[in-house]
C-alpha cells in the first residue's frame, strides 16, 4: 500500500477532514422496506409478502404492505433528499413489480413507477443508483425452488435487461445483488429471513446461484450498454485470537463471495469445510468465468466487525454452517438498538484489506448506519447515538482513503425509517424519522448534520 503525501495533504484543510473531489454522498433504501403499495398496479407477490404473513417470522406480524408509502409519496422523499443536498440515491427495484411472476410478461405500470422516480431524482439533481435485487424474490420463482434452482439465475439476467432497457438511458450505475450472504444464509440456511428455509446445503446452492445470477446479469447489462456495473456485499472483519475460528468465519462471510467475483474461484478452505453439507455439484464448467466478469465497482455494506472465539461445546451458529465450537458476538463495545457493536475501526481495516487483497476495483460504501430507539420531541429527533456512529465511521472511511483505499462514495443506510425485515418497524435506521400512523417525515439531527458534511465535502 502506498500512501502519497500529496493526497493526505489534500484531504486535510485547517483541521477539516476533506474527502476527495467528486466523492459521492447519498442515502440508500430498498423497495420492500419503503414502498408499500404491495398490491397496486399489478405487482406480484414476493417471498417477503409470504414470509411476513407466516406467524412468528416477523416481529408482531408486521408486513411491507404500506411501509413508508413511498410508492405514492416519492416526490416528497426526493424533495427531502434535495433539501439535504444529497448527490446520490441508491434504491432497489422490486422484481415482482416489473415481472409479477419473475419471468415472462412485463408489467408496464411497474416500469412506469421507476421511470417516474428516476425522472423526479434527475429533476432534483440527484444521481440514481439502482440495486436490482434487494431480497424480494417473486413468489412464483420461490415456488420453483427460488435461489436453490439454477433457472432463477437466468431469469434474473432477463429481468436485469428489462430494467436496464427502460432506465439505462438515465441511470448509469447498476448493482446486481444486495448482500447475497443474507439471501443465502439468512434465507435458506437458517430460516431467519424469507423464504425461511433452514438447510445448510440449500445455503450453499443459493450462494452459487445468486453469484451466477450476478454474473449473468452483468453480461446482460453490458449487452444492453451499461458501463458502471457492480455488486454489493455485506462484509465484516473477523476479530479474535483463534486463527482457525476467524478463518472459518471470514471464509463464510467474506471470501465465499469476494473470491468468485474478483478472482474467479471459490476459496479452497471454504469448499473443503462445506463438503459435509454439499458436494458442490451445482458448480458447472464455465460458471466461475461468468461470475468473475469484470465489474466497475464493489459496493461495501459495513455495520460492525464479527468477534469470535473458540469455545468447546458451542453449537453451530446456523447462519455460519459448520461453526460449532465457535462463540460469536463478544465485542466489548457500545451497542446499537440491533445489539450490533459500534467499532468504526473495522471499516478502515475492511477497506484497506479490500484494497490489498482485491486491488483494482473502486469501492463505494453502499450502506452504513445504525438503529437507535429514536423519539420525536417537539418536532425534533435528537439522535446523538446515530450522529456519533456516522461521524466515527466517516472518520474511519477517511482514514482508509488516506491509507490508499480507492473509495469513491458513501451512502447512509437509511434515508427513512423502514421495515427492518424480521424486526418489523421496531428498529429505526433512518436519518429521517417516519411516523407510521401519519406518514409524517421528520429529518433527525443526524440528517441535518449529514447535510452539512455533504455540503462541505468533509467533517
Ligand atoms: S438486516 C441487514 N441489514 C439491514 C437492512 O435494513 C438492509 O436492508 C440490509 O441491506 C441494514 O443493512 C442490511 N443486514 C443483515 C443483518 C444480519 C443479521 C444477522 C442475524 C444473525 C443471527
Amino acid at each position: 500500500m502506498t500512501m502519497s503525501a500529496e493526497k493526505s495533504y489534500d484531504l486535510r484543510d485547517s483541521g477539516v477532514l476533506r474527502f476527495p473531489e467528486g466523492f459521492v454522498w447519498g442515502a440508500a433504501t430498498a423497495a420492500y422496506q419503503i414502498e408499500g403499495a404491495a398490491r397496486d398496479d399489478g405487482r406480484g407477490p414476493s417471498i417477503w409478502d409470504t414470509f411476513s404473513r407466516t406467524p412468528g417470522k416477523v416481529y408482531s406480524g408486521h408486513t411491507g404492505d404500506v411501509a413508508c408509502d413511498h410508492y405514492h409519496r416519492y416526490p416528497e422523499d426526493v424533495a427531502i433528499m434535495r433539501d439535504l443536498g444529497l448527490a446520490a440515491y441508491r434504491f432497489s427495484i422490486s422484481w415482482p413489480r416489473l415481472q409479477p411472476d419473475g419471468s415472462g410478461p412485463v408489467n408496464p405500470r411497474g416500469l412506469d413507477f421507476y421511470d417516474r422516480l428516476v425522472d423526479e431524482l434527475l429533476g432534483a439533481g440527484i444521481t440514481p443508483i439502482v440495486t436490482l435485487y434487494h431480497w424480494d424474490l417473486p413468489q412464483t420463482l420461490e415456488d420453483l425452488g427460488g435461489w436453490t434452482n439454477r433457472e432463477t439465475a437466468a431469469h434474473f439476467a432477463d429481468y436485469a435487461a428489462i430494467a436496464h432497457g427502460r432506465l439505462g438511458d438515465r441511470v448509469e450505475t447498476w448493482t446486481t445483488l444486495n448482500e447475497p450472504w443474507c439471501s443465502a444464509f439468512l434465507g435458506y440456511a437458517s430460516g431467519i429471513h424469507a423464504p425461511g428455509l433452514a438447510e445448510p446445503a440449500l445455503g450453499f446452492a443459493a450462494t452459487h446461484h445468486l453469484l451466477l445470477g450476478h454474473g449473468l446479469a452483468v453480461q446482460a447489462l453490458r449487452a444492453s450498454g451499461a458501463t458502471k456495473v457492480g455488486i454489493t456485499l455485506n462484509l465484516a472483519p473477523v476479530l479474535g485470537d483463534d486463527v482457525a475460528a476467524t478463518e472459518l468465519v471470514d471464509g463464510l462471510q467474506n471470501r465465499i463471495f469476494l473470491d468468485p467475483v474478483l478472482r474467479g474461484e471459490y476459496p479452497a478452505d471454504v469448499v473443503e469445510r462445506a463438503r459435509r453439507f454439499t458436494d458442490w455439484s451445482f458448480v458447472r464448467d464455465g460458471d466461475l468465468e461468468t461470475i468473475s466478469r469484470p465489474i466497475d465497482l464493489l459496493g461495501v455494506n459495513y455495520y460492525h466487525p464479527q468477534t469470535v472465539a473458540a469455545r468447546t461445546g458451542e453449537p453451530a451458529n446456523p447462519v455460519y454452517p459448520g461453526s460449532e465450537g465457535i462463540a460469536f458476538g463478544l465485542a466489548d463495545a457500545p451497542k446499537t438498538a440491533m445489539g450490533w457493536p459500534v467499532q468504526p475501526f473495522g471499516l478502515t481495516d475492511l477497506l484497506l484489506r479490500l484494497s490489498r487483497d482485491y486491488p483494482g476495483t473502486p469501492l463505494i460504501i453502499t450502506e452504513n448506519g445504525a438503529a437507535y430507539d429514536d423519539v420525536v420531541e417537539d418536532g425534533e429527533v435528537h439522535d446523538v447515538g446515530r450522529l456519533s456512529y456516522l461521524d466515527g465511521h466517516l472518520r474511519a472511511a477517511h482514514a482508509a482513503i488516506e491509507g490508499g483505499a480507492d473509495l469513491r462514495g458513501y451512502l447512509v443506510w437509511s434515508l427513512l425509517d423502514n421495515f427492518e425485515w424480521a424486526e418489523g418497524y421496531r428498529k429505526r435506521f433512518g436519518v429521517v424519522h417516519v411516523d407510521y400512523g401519519t406518514q409524517r417525515r421528520t429529518p433527525k439531527d443526524s440528517a441535518l448534520w449529514y447535510s452539512k458534511v455533504v455540503r462541505r465535502n468533509g467533517l
